[in-house]
């Protein structure tokens, strides 16, 4: 018998009390959100959503046609509902308030709304990440500061990859599941429970074009894997990079590798590329959730601080053994 999100998610709330009924209700609303971006993704040209819009976002990049779709439809989709306070996107400056005329909710709802532009174009998977978390009680109204909480704070967090097919991959804290999108019946079917990341692994993933910047603990692990069979590791790494963090990640929880965008020297007062709240964190916590593990190099990425919403952060996470390892060669750097 094929479970659907739906009642997936009942069955969270009801039977196992993982999850309040308005966060069943706010993950629907993004579930639906996503399903309509992916029906924009796959009309491709024929929909007219390729290419750039001519503009630029907050962080200077220029935003293509689909990230401003792809924002306004989960805008749209969540701001009626009730259950949310605000929401913070990487294509917007500031936070988004639920408007008045509209009932406020006690969650905060933050996203890369389309993750992966460069590949919009190339028909290349791309995809949303999301992260939700509760408003701090006691405030009347919502402030971005509200919103610059630990990642180990997060209630939910997932990602929907537009693929070969369209597969949304949630965690409320309770392991992490995949729900397939089935285009017949218009719903997304449970297809993995408690997806489990292999320890070990063979495999990494890292823009190697990067790698004169690099910092040397990066670099010593990398030339490592490189070395293959003969080498200190004394096994063969094959490499791939996508260049879609959502389609990287999405391989590493089916078979395991290391993803890295580390800080490297071409910007020496950028913490990274990825950004902390809307990647890095749901991210990361869905990795910690199917038993890999998630660091800047330095610090757990859960247990920072955020001080602004748009903050980048070096990225390296995956199979648990390698991501101790490289861990272990920034400790010997210092
Ligand atoms: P985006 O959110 O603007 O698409 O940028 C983030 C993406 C990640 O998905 C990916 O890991 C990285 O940028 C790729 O960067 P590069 O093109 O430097 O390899
Ligand atoms: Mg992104």
């Amino acid at each position: 018998m094929s479970i659907s999100l739906s009642r997936f998610l009942v069955e969270e709330q009801r039977e196992k009390g993982h999850i309040p009924p308005e966060l069943r209700l706010l993950l629907e609303v993004v579930a639906r959100a996503c399903k309509s971006i992916s029906h924009a993704v796959n009309k491709g040209a024929l929909g007219g959503v390729l290419g750039s819009a001519g503009s630029e976002n907050v962080q200077g990049e220029v935003q293509k046609k689909l990230d401003i779709i792809a924002n306004e439809v989960l805008i749209e989709a969540n701001e009626w509902g009730g259950h949310l306070a605000a929401m913070a996107s990487e294509e917007m400056e500031s936070i988004y308030l639920v408007p008045n005329r509209y009932p406020q909710g006690e969650y905060l709802l933050l996203f890369d709304p389309l993750d992966g532009s460069s590949n919009i174009d190339v028909n290349v998977s791309i995809g949303t990440i999301f992260s939700v978390l509760k408003k701090p009680e006691g405030n009347s109204g919502v402030s971005e500061s509200d919103f610059l909480q630990k990642g180990e704070s997060q209630v939910a967090a997932g990602y929907c990859v537009y693929g070969p097919q369209t597969t949304l991959v949630l965690t409320v804290g309770d392991g992490v599941n995949m729900f397939t999108l089935d285009r017949e019946q218009g719903s997304f079917v449970l297809t993995q429970e408690k997806v489990q990341i292999p320890v070990d692994t063979k495999e990494f993933a890292i823009n190697m074009s990067n790698m004169r910047h690099w910092d040397t603990p990066v670099k010593r692990y990398i030339d490592e894997c490189l070395e293959g069979k003969e080498g200190l590791r004394g096994k063969d790494f094959n490499m791939r990079w996508i260049a879609s963090m959502v389609a990287d990640v999405h391989r590493i929880l089916t078979r395991g590798g290391v993803f890295m965008y580390p800080w490297d020297k071409r910007e020496p007062n950028k913490p990274g590329k990825l950004r902390l709240m809307y990647e890095a964190n749901p991210m990361s916590w869905i990795v910690e959730q199917a038993g890999g593990a998630s660091t800047n190099g330095r610090e757990r990425i859960l247990n920072i601080q955020p001080q602004a919403l748009h903050e980048r952060v070096s990225v390296i996470l995956g199979s648990k053994n390698e991501v101790d390892l490289v861990t272990k060669y920034h400790a010997n750097n210092n």
